[in-house]
């Protein structure tokens, strides 16, 4: 035990004590007014488990298979950007940390570390890689080439992000990495493409367009310009808005098959879950990437039922957001989700003490889940299921936005 942090709450605080102000605004920001992101943390508020007894549950098993191996839990390390502004370690900590934990990892394409490095300290630990489509083709075939040659199980395609969302502090603060730093798997030759500067009506490209032009004036790394770079780096890089389901996800499963899989991160609705099924994906994630994006989305647990319904077990479907509790996830898996996935903590265990610092994060949830399963009377993760949870009828006020403060939800009565 680390005395000093029982719980991801507790992780949450000594990581914004450390981290410097650029970096915590970066990584603990929502979009907007930042609602998503907090009834993301909020929803799972909305169910109470009902546990059952007399069950023996002298021996309970966590663990679940996934792309062919055993996952000590039904969770892994999402990918999040740039993990070397939390720590030095950054992804190589958090690889490590998953392997020894036996945890599957994601990792961004916008990583401060060379995928092929993270998937060294991986070793055979299941590793997907994160991706986003830029219109330079060229930039996303070498990019996925390099995935498959270095073992990645997936690629986890985000869907949320035909634009980027509004982060105020971002914007404010001019987030750019430091001089030390680069998006390490984005070389000159290597740029994925602008988006089409002229057509572009997008509120947010005049901004880019702005940053981008600020950025190339920017940071050298010595002779060679290190992209993306200077400030707020990956916004000089405008995200993709043409993709589509016909042309770009047959293009990737292309790409990608037999090697790797191809999920979806980013669905958030029965309608699009179908679609994905349709497409032949091999998954999807339901996530509106961590709040970041289009404010006023429904959390994700909120929208899970709906993709679990319309999926029907065709293809397996994850979710992430919000997931700061052992219970969290057990209700996740009792609403239908196969597995979750975590990120800010992570990104928080990283600042508090590198790789030590995730793998606590991942042993203090890993227990909470083992606890939740013990006590809720389950012995195995397949057996949770939605006999374990009930939804709470909320008065109106506490699923009001902005949230209710923690102290007046307590006063106000809960109706079963
Ligand atoms: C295409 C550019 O996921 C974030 C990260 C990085 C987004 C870059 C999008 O900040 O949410």
């Amino acid at each position: 035990h680390d005395l000093n942090c029982l719980n991801i709450n507790e992780l949450e605080k000594h990581a914004y004590n450390i981290m410097d102000k650029q970096t915590r605004d970066y990584y603990n920001e929502g979009a907007d007014s930042g609602s998503t992101l907090r009834e993301n943390i909020e929803a799972f508020g909305k169910y109470r488990i009902r546990p059952r007894v007399l069950r023996d549950v002298s021996s309970v098993d966590t663990s679940v298979e996934l792309f062919g191996h055993t996952n000590s839990i039904p969770m892994g390390v999402a990918p999040t950007a740039m993990q070397r502004l939390a720590h030095p370690d950054g992804e190589l900590g958090t690889a490590r940390a998953c392997k020894n934990m036996k945890v599957a990892m994601g990792l961004s394409s916008f990583a401060t570390t060379t995928l092929e490095d993270v998937a060294d300290a991986s070793g055979d630990n299941p590793h997907v890689l994160q991706l986003y489509l830029f219109e330079s083709r060229d930039h996303s075939h070498k990019l996925i080439q390099r995935a498959k040659k270095a073992g990645y199980k997936a690629v986890f395609l985000t869907v949320d992000t035909p634009f980027l969302g509004r982060r105020n502090l971002e914007i404010r603060n001019q987030f750019k990495l430091p001089p030390h730093l680069k998006i390490a798997n984005f070389t000159e030759d290597e740029e994925p493409a602008l988006g089409d500067e002229q057509t572009s009506n997008s509120p947010n490209q005049a901004r880019q367009r702005k940053q981008k032009a600020a950025s190339k004036a920017g940071y050298h790394d010595g002779e060679k310009r290190v992209n993306p770079t200077g400030p707020i780096t990956f916004h000089s890089h405008a995200p993709n808005p043409t993709l589509s389901w016909e042309r770009d996800i047959e293009w990737l499963k292309q790409e990608c098959c037999p090697e790797m899989e191809v999920w979806v991160k980013g669905i958030a609705t029965g309608e699009d879950a179908l679609l994905a099924v349709h497409h032949g994906v091999s998954g999807i994630v339901v996530s509106n990437h961590g709040g970041r994006q289009l404010n006023g989305a429904l959390a994700t647990l909120d929208a899970l039922p709906e993709v679990v319904e319309a999926v029907q077990g065709k293809i397996p479907v994850h979710v992430d957001g919000g997931i700061r509790h052992g219970t969290d996830v057990f209700k996740a898996l009792a609403l239908g989700a196969d597995f979750c996935w975590v990120g800010r903590p992570a990104l928080w265990g990283l600042a508090y003490k590198g790789q030590a610092g995730v793998e606590l994060m991942l042993r203090l949830l890993s227990d909470e889940i083992k606890l939740c399963m013990g006590l809720a009377g389950v012995t195995k993760v397949q057996d949770i299921s939605k006999d374990y949870l009930v939804k709470l009828i909320m008065p109106a006020a506490l699923t009001a936005t902005p949230a209710v403060d923690a102290k007046q939800r307590a006063l106000l009565p809960l109706v079963n």
